[in-house]
């Protein structure tokens, strides 16, 4: 299965933040599709909660030195 999940993220403030961001999630197993924009500070991932969950997702994010929240 599939969900898709929004999430505000902070701590971003050069275009290699994102790309280094969508990578990290992009790696992450169970994760399908994820992107990252500057201008507003959010995120979606594509991801299949039976293999990952939003929790692991937000530490993911924040190891790698961003603050991160799902709002959906
Ligand atoms: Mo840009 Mo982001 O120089 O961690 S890569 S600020």
């Amino acid at each position: 299965s599939t969900l898709v999940g929004q999430f505000t993220i902070s701590g971003m403030t050069c275009a290699a933040c994102v790309n280094s961001v969508e990578g990290i999630l992009r790696n992450l197993t169970g994760v399908k599709k994820a992107v990252v924009a500057l201008a507003t500070s959010l995120g979606e991932v594509e991801y299949d909660p039976n293999v990952i969950g939003k929790d692991e997702i937000v530490t993911a994010i924040e190891d790698a030195g961003f603050e991160a929240s799902f709002v959906q």
